[in-house]
């Protein structure tokens, strides 16, 4: 039923004014007695602490980088280090009002956020609690590095267990919190609400939003922070994740029940610089940040600038925006102000501020102030202020003592990457409990329909059913789909147009019937958060199919597919996972912009599955198999094939469930002259193709479907070449850098003996998608698939050419760049 919100011409023609509500700035005012009474002494010298700790952690790998060494103990750490010095205050304030379950997800800039959030839980814990999470974590690796160290409690020892699990992954270690595959910038620890940190700027921004909209769907306790630097504020898809986040459905339309908005904070992490460019004055015009929110939402994401200098005031922020995401109010923006007084990194000379500058911001250095601020108040004493220091020395020098010992601190092998770039755990639901649904299955309108049809293409003599009739393509993809919707209740889908509308080209009719909105939603037209929230979400713990309706659309969600996507489960070093389905959908008839197969570009990076269904028996049993899985899967689908019926299996497609077996080609045709290799809708011009050889030259092809681009088996493909000696390769990519070509270099290796000639490689012309009119002369024809056989594999009797398929036209086209 489609929602009823009306959009009146009178009512939105009417002259009227914006009012636009003040956004406070800095507006907190500091009060000891009040400030001791609320938190207490312990909790002030404990915020003090743990401040203390970052500054010293972060001179320690200042001084490693400049100097070799830290008080005496030499170091070459090769990798980055992106100090925070200055910075601490918003670091701890940050975390004084957050529970473990709140997360914070961060940026390349994130050593003092961890540290602070990991602190933060400490206390919160107990005991046991603490014990069985450093016992468990990467099979005790961490906690044995440091558990025969001198420690006076387990509070004191998950210190140090938290001080040497950042560094050692600093320093790529095997017992560092993600094995040293994340590194300075992507270090986290996920118990302790410290979630990945992102070296992609902004980065953090949609997949964070994800990790709140798991929470909130999920119902889930706790809230989650985006920290993003000020110069993010230039990204897009930190723009589109605070349109996502910001969506008004979440309150009209969703189940009030569920509570309102994800309750996300973007907290700005304002130190007013990117790595030179100056945000204030320069590169941006907003001149204070906060002001932004003001364009997103009428409670101007209920922005405010924050003195990060003072944690206290961030602390309180905190607490009243947590208040307001607790009722579901969300989203909220954090200008939170601070100064970087260590470069952007180690080797950075400052070239682009002035020593004046940053002298004014050490003369109102955090750290030194906020001590002072305490001994000024009695609640701490100038030789306890000596003793915490000492404290902190001993801790850090004792981490870095381990985290460079090879004995106590090796290195994986570089091998054993090769076993966390997929967790290959498939699940059928990500937890237990009941799906949320609307009514049966059984009485599900397009289920209905769905059994009234034919599930072959073809009746008892041969002969081709109406299209009306037959079970197709878009409806195997329905099913699965609608399959895991009951099967796994963290299971959510959106992108554009998913709901009223059915989907892209109809694949989603008859799921709006079925799902609460906060199962099945339409997104804001922002293709970089959908993918980055689905990443969010995923590695929150749920499962995620999101869809991006073209294929040319990807390159709007580059980052999130290629960096998030594909790269969190390794360098986490398989500590999260990555149940998230990606639907492309490959044009065709729209030109230039929507018609464009990208699955090159997916097969290119590593920690992607790639799959490409040409049938409806598989669009169901793969997809089936993609939405049972834990990893990252690039679904692609081709618009040319959604109305198509099942040609194949002659037992139609199954009513049951069912999954193809990962990364077999399909043989869909048996021959013995020739092998024709082709990925997506291309197979059907090879069916033709293959015909025609039959008929007019007595050539008998096979025809093997690569349905699974990665990963892939390759025993199939080098039988049928050795039983054939000759292959050729076709698909719609475009020929230059297609995935045939590597297809075809590592067939040619594996079988090099047995080919009679070498394999040829067809591809879409290397140009952009004409008109839907000239689209013959740009994807590969029968004629292209019968001339390049004839010019490059086995001259054919009696053939006259209709195309140039010759070595020296490849020649000339490779020279033109065309
Ligand atoms: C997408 C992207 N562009 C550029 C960079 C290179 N880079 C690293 S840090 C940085 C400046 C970021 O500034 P800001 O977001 O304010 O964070 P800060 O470094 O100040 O903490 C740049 C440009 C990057 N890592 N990612
Ligand atoms: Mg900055």
């Amino acid at each position: 039923m489609p929602k009823s919100i009306v959009v009146d011409p009178k009512e939105v023609r009417k002259p009227a004014e914006l009012d636009i509500s003040a956004v406070p700035v800095n507006q907190y005012v500091g009060d000891a007695k009040r400030e001791i009474a609320q938190y207490g002494k312990e909790r002030l010298v404990r915020a003090y602490y743990d401040m203390l700790t970052i500054r010293e952690f972060e001179t320690m790998l200042n001084d490693i980088k400049t100097k070799g060494a830290y008080r005496e103990i030499e170091y070459n750490h090769k990798g980055p280090a992106h100090l925070s010095i200055g910075q601490e205050s918003t670091a701890v304030g940050l975390c004084m009002n957050l529970e473990t379950d709140d997360f914070i997800f961060g940026s390349h800039r994130s050593h003092g956020e961890i540290l602070a959030k990991c602190y933060s839980a400490i206390p919160r814990l107990k005991g046991p609690q603490l014990e069985k999470v450093m016992k468990e974590y990467l099979g005790g690796d961490t906690l044995r590095a440091v558990e025969n160290q001198k420690y006076d409690n387990i509070a004191d020892l998950a210190e140090n267990f938290v001080l040497y699990g950042t560094l050692a992954e600093i320093f790529a270690r095997k017992a560092g919190f993600n094995r040293g595959l994340g590194g300075s910038m992507h270090a986290f620890f996920a118990p302790f609400g410290s979630m990945p940190n992102n070296a992609i700027v902004g980065g953090s921004a949609d997949i964070a939003l994800g990790a709140a909209l798991f929470k909130r769907i999920n119902r889930k306790p706790g809230i989650v922070v985006a920290n993003i630097g000020d110069a993010s504020m230039g990204c897009g898809p930190v723009w589109e994740a605070m349109m996502l986040s910001a969506m008004d459905q979440y309150r009209k339309l969703w189940d009030k029940d569920l509570g309102g908005a994800p309750p996300i904070i973007f907290n700005f992490i304002n130190n007013f610089y990117g790595m030179g460019g100056q945000t204030a004055g320069e590169t941006m015009g907003y001149r204070i940040l906060a002001r932004v929110g003001a364009g997103v939402n009428p409670e101007n994401m209920h922005a405010e600038r924050v003195d990060g200098y003072n944690p206290l005031a961030v602390a309180d922020a905190i607490e009243r925006k947590k208040k307001i995401l607790a009722e579901g109010r969300g989203p909220v923006l954090l200008d939170t102000i601070t100064y970087r007084i260590s470069g952007h990194s180690p080797s950075d000379a400052s070239s682009y501020r002035t020593k004046e500058e940053i002298a004014l911001w050490e003369e109102a250095d955090s750290v030194r102030t906020f001590g002072e601020y305490l001994t000024a108040n009695k609640v701490i004493s100038a030789s306890e202020v000596g003793a915490l220091q000492e404290r902190v020395i001993s801790k850090i020098t004792q981490a870095l003592k381990l985290a460079i010992s090879p004995e106590i601190s090796p290195r994986i092998n570089g091998e054993q990457i090769g076993t966390v770039m997929f967790s290959n755990t498939p699940t059928d639901r990500m937890e237990d409990r009941k799906p949320e649904v609307l009514l049966p299955l059984a009485e599900n309108p397009r289920v209905q329909q769905i059994a009234r049809k034919a599930r072959y293409a073809f009746d008892e003599k041969g002969v081709e059913l109406p299209k009306m009739k037959v079970y197709a393509y878009r409806d195997g993809l329905f099913e699965a789909v609608i399959h895991r919707f009951y099967e796994d209740p963290t299971m959510v889908a959106y992108g554009e147009e998913n709901r009223d509308w059915g989907g892209a080209f109809a694949v989603y009719r008859g799921l709006t019937e079925a799902l609460p909105y906060h199962r099945l939603f339409n997104a804001s037209i922002s293709e970089g958060a959908i993918v980055g929230s689905g990443v969010g979400y995923a590695l929150a713990g749920g499962r995620a199919l999101v869809e991006l309706m073209y294929c040319d659309f990807m390159g709007r969600a580059g980052d999130e597919i290629f960096n998030q996507a594909a790269k969190w489960q390794s360098m986490s070093a398989g500590v999260l996972k990555m149940p998230l389905v990606v639907r492309v959908s490959v044009g065709s008839k729209y030109g230039a912009q929507h018609s464009q197969d990208w699955s090159s570009l997916a097969a290119h990076i590593p920690g992607l599955k790639v799959m490409f269904p040409a049938t409806p028996y598989d669009a169901k049993g793969m997809l089936n198999l993609a939405l049972r899985g834990t990893d990252p899967v690039i679904f692609f689908e081709s618009q040319r094939l959604y109305d198509i019926g099942e040609y194949f299996e002659k037992g139609g497609v199954p009513e049951g469930y069912y999954e193809v077996p990962e990364g077999e080609p399909a043989v869909r045709r048996e021959g013995k002259d020739l092998t024709i290799f082709t990925v997506g809708a291309t197979l059907y011009r090879a069916i033709e193709a293959a015909d025609e050889l039959a008929t007019r030259y007595g050539i008998e092809a096979e025809i093997i479907d690569g349905r699974f681009i990665n990963p892939l088996n390759y025993d199939k493909i080098v039988a049928s070449v050795k039983k054939t000696g000759r292959i050729l390769l076709a698909s719609d990519a475009c020929e230059r850098g297609s995935f045939l070509h590597t297809v075809a270099s590592t067939v040619s290796q594996l079988a090099f003996d047995y080919l009679d000639a070498p394999a040829a490689v067809l591809g879409s012309r290397n140009w952009i998608t004409p008109a839907a009119e000239m689209e013959d002369d740009f994807f590969p024809q029968k004629d292209w698939i019968i001339d390049a056989i004839n010019e490059r594999i086995l001259p054919l009797s009696g053939h006259t050419p209709t195309t140039v398929q010759t070595g020296g036209e490849m020649s000339r086209r490779a020279r033109f760049g065309v």
